[in-house]
C-alpha cells in the first residue's frame, strides 16, 4: 500500500522538491493551492504533469491555511499518513509590513492543522512536520546554534513561527502525537523566490552578464548565513518523519558566508570579478576584471539601498547539524560552491531566453526588484 501525503506550501520551492522526492518513493501525494487571480502553479506543473501521465498520483486542493473548515474537510478525505506544513509568508522583510497575517497563516495556520489531526482522531495516524526556521535564533545567543540554543526572534514571521515550534512541540507532549519540528537554516535552489536575496543575486547577475541590467540593489551585506540546497533539505524532512521518536533537528551545512561573499561568488561564477568599496549604504561593488563583452571594467554592479535594511536584523546564522547526521544519517551533498553554479547557469539560461526573445521583437518584463 503507499503512503499518503499532505504538502502545504506544494507551489512553493520546498514543495516542488519534496513532492518530487515523495513521488520518487511511491507515495500518493496531495497539495494545498492557494486561488489567484493568475497561475500560482509554475513550479509545480511538470511534477504534477509527470506524476499523473500514467497514473494519478498528484493532486491540488484549493485551500489556505487561515481557513480552518477548508483544512479539516481535506484532511478528513484524504486521511494523510504524513503532513508537511511547508505553507508560509516566508519573507522576512515582508512580515513588518503584513505582521497580522503572517501570525495568521504562520502561527494559527499551524494550531490549525494540529487540531485538525486531533478533532478528526486521526493522531494515532497521521505524523506532522513543521517549517521551522533558523530565524528563531534570531538575535544571536550562541554559535553555531543547535537544538539547544536559546531563541530570540527579531522580526514578525519568526515571532509567528517561534508559536508554530511550541505549539507543535505541545501537542506532541500534550496528545502524543508524531509532530517534529525541522529546524532548517536557509536552503535555495534555481526555484527559489526571487525576492529572497541568493535568487536576486543570481538573477541579477546573470542579466548584468547578459547586458539586460546595470546594477543590483541590495540591503545589508554583512549579514552572514548558512546556505544549503533545497534538495537535500526535504531529504531531512522526509527523514525526520520516518523515526521511532518524534523529535526536533537542526538542518544546516555547518558553515556560514556574508552576503557580500555570496555576490562575489555569483558574479565570479559568470565570468565577472568584482570588488567592493565604501562603507554603510556608500558601499558599491565594481567590476575589476571582465570576460564578458557586455560588462566593462570599473562598471558599478552593486549598491546599496538601504530600502532594502530590515527594521531589525539577524546579523549570523551558523547551524550545527550534528544531531542530524548522528540519528538521521542526513549530511547535505550540495555544497556553496555547487549550488552558486547551479543557480547561476540557470539564470544565465533564463536571461539567454529574454534575449532572444527581445531579439524576436517579444517585450518581456524584467521584474527587477
Ligand atoms: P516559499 O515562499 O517558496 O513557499 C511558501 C508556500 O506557502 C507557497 O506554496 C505559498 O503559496 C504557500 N502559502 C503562503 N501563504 C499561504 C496560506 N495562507 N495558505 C496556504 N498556503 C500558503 O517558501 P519555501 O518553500 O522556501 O519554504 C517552505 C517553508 O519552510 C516555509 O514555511 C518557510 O517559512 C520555511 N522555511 C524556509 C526556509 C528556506 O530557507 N527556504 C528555511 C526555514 C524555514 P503561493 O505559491 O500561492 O504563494
Ligand atoms: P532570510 O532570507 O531573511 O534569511 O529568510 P533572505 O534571503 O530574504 O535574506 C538573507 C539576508 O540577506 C540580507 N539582504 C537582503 N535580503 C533580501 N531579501 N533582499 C535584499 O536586497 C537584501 N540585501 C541584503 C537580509 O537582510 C538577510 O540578512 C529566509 C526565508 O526563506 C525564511 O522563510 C526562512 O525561515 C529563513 O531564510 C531561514
Amino acid at each position: 500500500m503507499s503512503k499518503v501525503a499532505f504538502i502545504t506550501g506544494i507551489t512553493g520551492q520546498d514543495g516542488m522538491y519534496l513532492a518530487e522526492l515523495l513521488l520518487k518513493k511511491g507515495y500518493i501525494v496531495h497539495g494545498l493551492r492557494r486561488r489567484s487571480s493568475l497561475s500560482n502553479t509554475g513550479r509545480i506543473d511538470r511534477v504534477v504533469e509527470e506524476a499523473n501521465r500514467l497514473e494519478r498520483r498528484l493532486t491540488l486542493h484549493h485551500g489556505d491555511l487561515t481557513d480552518s473548515t477548508n483544512l479539516v474537510r481535506l484532511i478528513q478525505n484524504i486521511q494523510p499518513d504524513e503532513i508537511y506544513n511547508l505553507a508560509a509568508m516566508s519573507h522576512v522583510h515582508v512580515s513588518f509590513d503584513t505582521p497580522e497575517y503572517t501570525a495568521n497563516a504562520d502561527g494559527i495556520g499551524t494550531l490549525r492543522l494540529l487540531e485538525a489531526v486531533r478533532l478528526l482522531g486521526l493522531t494515532g495516524k497521521t505524523r506532522i512536520y513543521q517549517a521551522s526556521t533558523s530565524e528563531l535564533y534570531g538575535l544571536v545567543q550562541a554559535v553555531p546554534q543547535s537544538e539547544s540554543t536559546p531563541f530570540y526572534p527579531r522580526s514578525p514571521y519568526a515571532v509567528a513561527k517561534l508559536y508554530g515550534y511550541w505549539i507543535t512541540v505541545n501537542y506532541r507532549e500534550a496528545y502524543g502525537m508524531y509532530a517534529c519540528n525541522g529546524i532548517l537554516f536557509n536552503h535555495e535552489s534555481p526555484v527559489r523566490g526571487e525576492t529572497f536575496v541568493t535568487r536576486k543575486i543570481t538573477r541579477a547577475v546573470a542579466r548584468i552578464a547578459s547586458g539586460l541590467q546595470l546594477t543590483l540593489g541590495l540591503g545589508n551585506l554583512s549579514a552572514k548565513r548558512d546556505w544549503g540546497h533545497a534538495r537535500d533539505y526535504v531529504d531531512a524532512m522526509w527523514r525526520i518523519l520516518q523515526q521511532d521518536v518524534p523529535e526536533d533537528y537542526v538542518i544546516a551545512t555547518g558553515q556560514t558566508t556574508e552576503v557580500r561573499h555570496f555576490v562575489q561568488l555569483a558574479f565570479a561564477e559568470a565570468g565577472i570579478e568584482i570588488a567592493f568599496e565604501g562603507e554603510g549604504a556608500e558601499e558599491y561593488g565594481y567590476v575589476v576584471t571582465s570576460n564578458r563583452p557586455e560588462v566593462a571594467i570599473g562598471q558599478k554592479v552593486v549598491q546599496v539601498d538601504p530600502r532594502f535594511y530590515r527594521p531589525s536584523e539577524v546579523d549570523l546564522l551558523l547551524g550545527d547539524p550534528t544531531k542530524a547526521a548522528e540519528k538521521l544519517g542526513w549530511t547535505p551533498q550540495t555544497d556553496l560552491a555547487g549550488l552558486v553554479q547551479e543557480m547561476v547557469a540557470n539564470d544565465l539560461e533564463e536571461a539567454r531566453r529574454v534575449v532572444e526573445l527581445r531579439k524576436l521583437g517579444y517585450s518581456v518584463s524584467l521584474d527587477i526588484e
